[in-house]
């Protein structure tokens, strides 16, 4: 078989609506950009969750009330940036646990297991390389408490049946007793989060376009990023922040690791990515309907973003 990116581009651009799952931005040149989206002064989720982190650690601590060891296993540590400042209290309290990062890039799992090695020396870390729900598939995970950090507001990149979906099969990983905490972005001014995925630098904007820069590299296609436009909306009914990639011109486009070749009509539109505003009680209600008990909301000082704690019971 081919890829998998090149097996979801011929299902997404074959589809009646055109799209290519966001999963796809973050190639080494799409993560570069996604690195320079949370620099950007627009872009608040990054800053509101490393606050929450680093200015509420002794609460998030107190609430595990987890006795004697336990693991925190994190979905796509990425750099470890801001579990860095949770790990770094509990090092200090002297807790007895270990740090499970998993992420899909063994590159960035080197990277983290050399900066915590050197910035917190008494850590203990596993860290694994792979696809979450494969890597968690292996029971090697011992019978001890388990939180499980699934950070940045990545949640929200999921359609409202992908989220149960995910949510359910994390469900089914956990123990009784066990502990999720998950970053949800939550609705503010809708001016604010419109202006956080439509920046002025055009940042988010190269963010999306990389798309199509990037199946040129790996899938020889044949697109002309400057005959495509980006828009993306914030629908504050919804709570949902809409991105997609707009065909200025009607063209075929060529793809050679498909030997197929796609129609686009003048402003044809390929969607590329949701990202999901929450309100509290949203939260809550995913919690029941995917069987966890919602424990507590961390919120930053702005009221921008939470990191809620959910219990399997
Ligand atoms: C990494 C998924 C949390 O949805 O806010 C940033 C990705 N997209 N700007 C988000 C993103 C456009 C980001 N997440």
């Amino acid at each position: 078989m081919r890829n998998p990116f090149a097996e979801e581009v011929a299902k997404g651009l074959s589809a009646k609506q055109k799209y290519i799952s966001s999963k796809y931005f973050y190639d080494d040149e799409g993560s570069r950009l996604f690195q320079k989206i949370m620099e950007l002064p627009e872009y608040y989720p990054t800053r509101a969750e490393m606050e929450i982190l680093t200015q509420q650690p002794t609460e998030i601590a107190a609430a595990l009330r987890f006795r004697g060891s336990f693991n925190i296993i994190e979905l796509g540590a990425g750099d470890g940036l801001k579990t860095k400042e949770l790990l770094r209290f509990l090092v200090q309290q002297q807790a007895d646990f270990t740090y499970i990062p998993i992420d899909i890039s063994e590159e960035a799992m080197v990277h983290l297991r050399a900066g915590l090695a050197s910035a917190l020396p008494n850590l203990k870390v596993n860290p694994l390389v792979g696809d979450y729900f494969e890597v968690l598939e292996k029971p090697d995970i011992e019978h001890i408490p388990n939180l499980f950090l699934f950070l940045g507001g990545n949640i929200g990149n999921y359609e409202k049946g992908e989220t149960l979906d995910l949510l359910h099969m994390l469900w089914e990983r956990m123990n009784s007793g066990d502990r999720l905490l998950t970053g949800f972005d939550l609705r503010k001014n809708p001016d604010l989060i419109k202006k956080a995925y439509d920046d002025s630098q055009g940042v988010t904007r190269a963010f999306n376009l990389n798309l199509l820069h990037r199946m040129n590299r790996e899938l020889g296609a044949e697109f002309r990023p400057e005959t495509f436009d980006f828009y993306s909306y914030y629908n504050p009914y919804t709570g949902e922040v809409r991105s997609m990639l707009v065909s200025k011109t009607a063209q075929t486009v060529y793809i050679k690791e498909l030997d197929q070749a796609f129609d686009f009509q003048e402003n044809e539109l390929i969607r590329t990515e949701l990202s999901k505003k929450y309100t509290l009680d949203e939260i809550e209600l995913l919690a029941r309907e995917s069987g966890f008990v919602s424990e507590q909301h961390f919120l930053d000082s702005n009221r921008y973003f939470t990191d809620s704690l959910w219990l399997k019971p």
